[in-house]
């Protein structure tokens, strides 16, 4: 209760103070419509939320429709301004806004301040490119002509966002999408409501402060429902989706049968390879941080670990010493490492996955058990397990968001590992540790890696805002955050202008009138 009041007091969120269709009962009950979130991190109930019906939906995206007529006759440097002053209130916000994250989703509050800080980030990011929002110009083949092309503003960008990364994934999209002169509707998880209303409040200063409506950045907080009427609807012509692959693939066909923009990021199955050549002292701190850090709950959490046979029982031996004695507990705790999972079907989902791969042939080496006792009676805690498996086990096959390491042994040369890596459905993140040039090159040259994120001498996860974040196959093709990932976000036009008294047509052709 402590944490609740602290957090109601220093973001400032009220309770009848909605954000659009969202009705915030701090510690209420819940009425037929509504939602009550628990924290995993002590079991509490935080707040009730009212999930938003069909009519919230139209009047939330005719709201949207007003703003984007005036927000898209802003120029983009004062867009710009506008997300350089969110980002400052982040600043402002960031202790109380990362405490919500990690007592809202359960990561650990370093890891809650890291996701503030990634939407800070991406906001100086954004600042930054509403002055370059850059196209071509080209020369004309006909003479006194000039080509050039321009990027213009889309329209209403849908944004699906997961509760592992409740506020962060958001930002990088609505913070390029809002310089790109759009504006955006965002249905975050209905497992971290919270966090949500909290970006929308703190926005609303801005928004309020600058005179523009809050139209230009809306929050609906609904269930699968809302997420399908979304995918379905022409108004939006983007839709940024993040989640599991299963629910990527219904957003995308919906997306795709009314010939709409699908930006999907989903699921992974991340590897790490270690090669002969490996620093293994810093090789094993990347792969702890990876496979149990946010309690194996990131797209980019390291699921397998392919080892070259000679360091294998190394590896192997270093990794059993260091699991047993993981700091396991709440997460706002000082020197923890792993919180709790966000509920008890991850609980499940997490024992069923270690079930079925014992009965394929692995071995669990370590961990699995949940944790009972005084700190962990939400029955949450689990501890992050190593399994001994092949690559070709359905269950490795699949990710299971969860804290569970596989292992698996390679011979040979380093292309044998790559294989192993490609090996999977799934396409986000790759890493390798080795330092031997040829190694590395080979990885990351074309016949290498497969994912959308290759690293060398890096784990799998926590990748900077400044490189366009995304995978390939079954993670979904789509790029958000850095580079020119931007682009998604805007209509691209071709311009022609003829300045001449002529009018040559293009490939030479003549015609008489
Ligand atoms: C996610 O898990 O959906 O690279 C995003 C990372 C973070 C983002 C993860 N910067 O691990």
């Amino acid at each position: 209760q402590i944490i609740i009041e602290e957090i109601k007091n220093t973001l400032g969120i009220q309770e009848n103070n909605p954000a659009y269709s969202t009705g915030l009962i701090w510690g209420g009950t819940a009425n037929k419509n509504s939602k009550t979130i628990y924290s995993p991190v002590d079991g509490q109930l935080i707040a009730t939320v009212n999930l938003a019906t069909p009519e919230d939906y139209e009047t939330v995206i005719k709201t949207a429709q007003q703003a984007f007529e005036q927000w898209r006759r802003v120029p983009a440097p004062k867009r710009g301004d506008i997300v350089r002053q969110y980002g400052n209130k982040l600043r402002q916000y960031k202790e109380s806004l990362g405490k919500l994250v990690s007592y809202e989703m359960g990561k650990i509050y370093q890891e809650g301040l890291g996701e503030v800080q990634e939407m800070i980030d991406i906001c100086d990011f954004a600042v930054g490119l509403s002055r370059q929002l850059h196209g071509f110009t080209m020369h004309s083949e006909r003479p006194g002509h000039r080509m050039y092309e321009q990027y213009h503003s889309l329209g209403i960008v849908g944004i699906i966002s997961a509760f592992n990364f409740p506020v962060a994934v958001w930002s990088w999209n609505a913070m390029l999408a809002a310089v790109c002169g759009d504006v955006c509707v965002w249905k975050p998880s209905e497992k971290t409501p919270l966090t949500a209303i909290a970006c929308q409040h703190i926005l609303k200063e801005v928004l309020v402060e600058n005179n523009l409506p809050e139209g230009v950045f809306n929050l609906i907080i609904g269930d699968a429902e809302i997420g399908a009427l979304m995918a379905a609807d022409d108004r939006l012509p983007l839709i940024s989706a993040t989640g599991s692959t299963r629910m990527g693939k219904k957003v995308g066909a919906a997306v795709g049968a009314r010939l709409g923009r699908a930006l999907l990021e989903l699921g992974g199955n991340n590897a790490i390879i270690l090669t002969e050549h490996a620093n293994l002292d810093i090789a094993l701190r990347a792969v702890v941080f990876g496979a149990v850090g946010t309690c194996g709950q990131r797209c980019t959490s390291t699921r397998r670990l392919i080892i070259h046979a000679s360091i294998y029982e190394e590896i192997k031996e270093r990794l059993l010493k260091i699991y047993p004695g993981l700091p396991i507990g709440n997460p706002l705790g000082d020197n923890i490492l792993v919180g709790p999972l966000i509920d008890k079907n991850a609980v499940t989902g997490f024992q069923a996955a270690l079930k079925a791969v014992q009965e394929e042939g692995g071995t669990l080496l370590t961990g699995g058990e949940i944790l009972s006792g005084e700190e962990f009676e939400t029955g949450t805690y689990v501890k992050p397990a190593l399994v001994e498996a092949e690559n070709t086990f359905k269950t490795v096959q699949e990710e299971t968001f969860a804290p569970i390491l596989y292992l698996i042994k390679y011979t040979g040369d380093v292309e044998n590992a790559i294989a192993i890596q490609n090996g999977v459905r799934q396409g986000l993140s790759s890493a390798i540790f080795s330092t031997n040039l040829g190694q590395t090159e080979a990885f990351l040259a074309a016949w290498g890696s497969d994912c959308g994120i290759a690293n060398v001498n890096i784990g799998t996860s926590g990748a900077e805002i400044g490189g366009a974040f995304g995978g390939e196959k079954d993670t979904g093709g789509g790029r958000e955050s850095g580079s020119d990932a931007w682009k998604v976000y805007m209509r691209r036009q071709t311009n022609t202008i003829n300045f001449s008294q002529e009018l040559p047509l293009a490939q030479g052709i003549k015609f008489d009138l």
